[in-house]
């Protein structure tokens, strides 16, 4: 064996040290200047990926619609400093991404102690720069990643890597490991009907939001609006408190007999504004200077029992009792078990549960006789 000098010894020894974790500082475009965790590879070499949320990593698709995470390009740095707040850098929008996917890993884990999308400990994976003119972000079950688009210019005027966004769509992946709520009905277009999808979507709107409140970042200060960033005409792409003040999807604000085959993102407002209800309650109400008034269906008053505690009864009614076909009856009964299981079926919190969703207009007395 060559005997080491002291000097290719040290040398030895610190390449051993790589790949390492790293402190890196990404420049967005919504959320200014963030802290990330990144990988050291070499001495001036960092990686995208963050060793302490098991190599979760976001990369760049190059403006393809590329199928599988593993053709993505790794998004590289010599400096350990990414973007530059605008798309003229391509890192920007993927420190936005990195951002929003490790705030959601975290939000579900200090809520819930679950680890990861699939609660198996692994990565949750990103790629932005997704296709051409985008004006989207997915969930793609075949990558078991997160696809952002750049948007097309028009409507959606930037990469859709907003913060509630990334957290909703996550949340599909949530689902896609637990309950599985699937459409009724997918249309020649590919767009999606019935009350399983329905709720699916509102679960990732309700889940979307706390992931908001749970990051508390001033750049983007929680609240119940979805995409309030993404720059639209309305302001916002959906709203928990009330559902029908989005015109673009027709969101509803209550279940009636027709929502057995409503459009999901629209259908998503039936439990969308009980979880509001349930949360922070009827009427009018300002939550961090936001002034909401949520409105209910039989004139009733709902005095909410809190995020915190109405959030905890979404959870576990999803990942305790939901399975693919739940309806809107159904998810009734799921988050009443729920809320009995966590708080008693004497508390109050199993009451305002109940009246949350009589409040949308989902009560035992109009429960379709025969499921279809
Ligand atoms: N952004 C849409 C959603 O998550 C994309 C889709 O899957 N239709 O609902
Ligand atoms: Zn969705």
């Amino acid at each position: 064996p060559t005997a080491l000098t002291a000097a290719s010894a040290t040398r030895a020894a610190r390449a051993a040290h790589y790949p390492v974790t790293a402190s890196g500082t990404g420049t967005s475009l919504f959320v200014g200047k963030v802290p990330l965790t990144t990988t050291r590879t070499a001495r001036t070499s960092y990686l995208l990926k963050d060793p302490t949320r098991w190599g979760t990593e976001t990369r760049d698709a190059k403006g393809q619609e590329l199928e599988s995470f593993a053709r993505g390009k790794a998004f590289t740095s010599t400096t350990d400093k990414w973007g530059n707040g605008t798309v003229s850098h391509r890192d920007s929008a993927a420190v936005d991404a990195q951002y929003g996917i490790t705030k959601t890993l975290d939000f579900y884990k200090k809520t819930f102690g679950r680890k990861g999308i699939a609660n198996d400990g692994k990565a949750a994976r990103g790629m932005v720069h997704f296709g051409k003119k985008v004006a989207n972000a997915f969930w793609d079950s075949t990558c078991d990643c997160m696809l952002y688009g750049d948007g097309d210019g028009d409507m959606f005027k930037k990469p859709l890597v907003v913060l509630d966004v990334t957290g909703h769509e996550l949340t599909h992946g949530v689902v896609d490991a637990t309950a599985e709520l699937e459409p009724t009905r997918v249309d020649a277009d590919g767009n999606q009907y019935g009350e399983a999808g329905s709720l699916n979507e509102s679960l990732a709107d309700i889940f979307g939001s706390n992931v908001e409140f749970s990051a508390n970042n001033a750049k983007n200060p929680p609240n119940y609006l979805i995409g309030e960033k993404l720059g639209l005409a309305q302001k916002f792409l959906r709203r928990l408190d009330h559902p029908s003040l989005d015109k673009l999807e027709g969101t509803i604000d209550y279940w009636s007999p027709q929502t057995y085959d409503a459009e999901v993102h629209a259908g998503s407002g039936v439990s969308s504004h009980a979880y509001y209800l349930l949360a922070e309650g009827s009427g009018r109400k300002t939550i961090g200077g936001f002034a909401y008034d949520s409105p209910t269906y039989d004139g009733s008053t709902v005095t909410g029992i809190g995020r915190a505690k109405a959030t905890a009864i979404f959870y576990r009614a999803l990942t305790r009792y939901m399975v693919s076909t739940t309806d809107f009856h159904d998810a009734r009964l799921a988050t009443l078990k729920a809320a009995a299981d966590l708080y008693g079926a004497n508390s109050t919190a199993y009451q305002t549960v109940d009246k949350a969703w009589a409040a949308v207009n989902v009560t035992v007395a109009n429960t379709p006789a025969i499921r279809r």
